[in-house]
């Protein structure tokens, strides 16, 4: 039988597949590809590697030949000089690198309680990486934007199987676009974008959910209205409240798109039910939000009642995973670790679980239950 990963909710039996430049992840469906990075990656470093990084499809067609020479970036709508770039164009533009990690507004969605439809995922559709390519103004502004414009569209070459089917098309505002920082992205970790994680051009939106950073990118369209499409007016949508909240089971009177990430913070060096040795242990993890940066870790084993701060490692940048470290010393029995992250920006994380009907946004404070004997 194939090697396989209880996630701990119901339905959480996962398959260990390794598809086409990935090693063995967890597979949440099949067609089209819905992979999970294992937990026990994130304690491997703040980078998470290539062939490990999460994959989500939302239509079954999505492209299995794509000829590089041939490829074309179409931009076009409400320019100037409407303006095809190859791959060969982009390369030669001067580029950027940024470190910023890439995570599903379905992150974590299982551990909601109670529970809502929709992918089912642990705590790995998300993954931080070295993104490499040319900022997104840089062709807006060769193309010309012209007076009158207010977003900007992004399509890549993945379809529905049926004719009724939205194709999949997201839209940022056009300050949000000419940012200097949302990236057209050729390159990942160093290495040409793996197949799976949008060869040969993805959209890189630091801070924002993974929904914005559309795969094998092809048309950008410059809009003179609100784009209306069915994946920014339908989906993805959250309460438009300060907690992006409900109370559970309840739809929100109103809603905006998703936008940016909220704090969170991880332990990675040990598992919900892990036995621990008496005596001292260094607890690892990571954390990260929207863009402000990590001020502080703490971590808490009384309950939350008291907390001590972690030490923070090596800053990628405001954008990426950053690595905390704390030594800890229980006594023998049962015990509940916490930790809790807080942004530069003031934003930290909630006690309780904030709920939704999407399942969108978890970031209460995780809690790793551990025996010390
Ligand atoms: N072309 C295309 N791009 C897409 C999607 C898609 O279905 N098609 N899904 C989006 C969503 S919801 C997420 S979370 C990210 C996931 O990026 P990854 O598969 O590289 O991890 O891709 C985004 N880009
Ligand atoms: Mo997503």
């Amino acid at each position: 039988m194939a090697a396989e990963t209880i996630l701990p909710f119901g339905n959480g039996e996962r398959p260990l597949v390794a598809y086409p430049g990935k090693r063995p992840l967890l597979q949440m469906t099949a067609r089209p590809p819905q992979l999970e990075t294992p937990f026990a990656v994130f304690d491997e470093g703040a980078i998470t590697p290539n062939d490990a990084f999460f994959v989500r499809y939302h239509l079954a067609d999505i492209p299995t030949e794509i000829d590089p020479e041939a490829f074309r970036l179409d931009v076009k709508g409400h320019v100037d000089r409407p303006a095809s770039f190859s791959l060969a164009d982009l390369r030669g533009m001067p580029t950027t690198e940024i470190v910023a990690v890439n995570q599903c507004s379905g992150n974590s969605r299982g551990y909601f309680e109670p529970r809502m439809a929709g992918g089912q995922l642990a705590n790995g559709a998300m993954g931080c990486a070295s993104w490499t390519g040319v900022p997104l103004k840089a062709v807006l502004d060769r193309a010309g934007v012209r007076a009158g414009a207010v977003q900007v569209s992004f399509e890549g070459l993945d379809g529905p199987v049926l004719p009724d089917t939205p194709d999949f098309a997201k839209a940022l505002d056009l300050d949000h676009a000419r940012d200097g920082e949302v990236m057209l992205a050729f390159a990942m970790n160093g290495q040409d974008l793996p197949w799976l994680n949008g060869f040969p051009l993805r959209l890189v939106v630091p801070g924002h959910y993974g929904t914005y950073w559309v795969k094998h990118l092809n048309a950008v369209t410059v809009l003179d209205k609100p784009y209306e499409g069915f994946w920014m007016k339908t989906a993805y949508r959250i309460p438009d409240n300060a907690c992006a909240c409900t109370e559970p089971g309840k739809a929100p009177e109103r809603t905006v798109p998703i936008g940016r990430f909220n704090v969170r913070s991880f332990l990675t060096n040990l598992v919900d039910g892990a036995r621990v040795r008496v005596g001292r242990t260094v607890l690892r993890g990571i954390a990260f939000d929207g863009g402000s940066g990590i001020r502080s870790v703490a971590v808490s084993t009384d309950d939350g009642r008291s907390w001590t701060e972690a030490g923070l490692g090596r800053d990628h940048g405001r954008y990426a995973f950053r690595p905390w470290t704390h030594e800890i010393e229980l006594p023998a029995g049962a015990h509940a670790i916490r930790v809790r992250a807080t942004a530069n920006d003031g934003g930290t994380q909630p006690m309780e679980l904030r709920w939704n009907p999407a399942g969108y946004m978890r970031n209460v404070i995780e809690t790793t239950r551990v025996t010390v004997a």
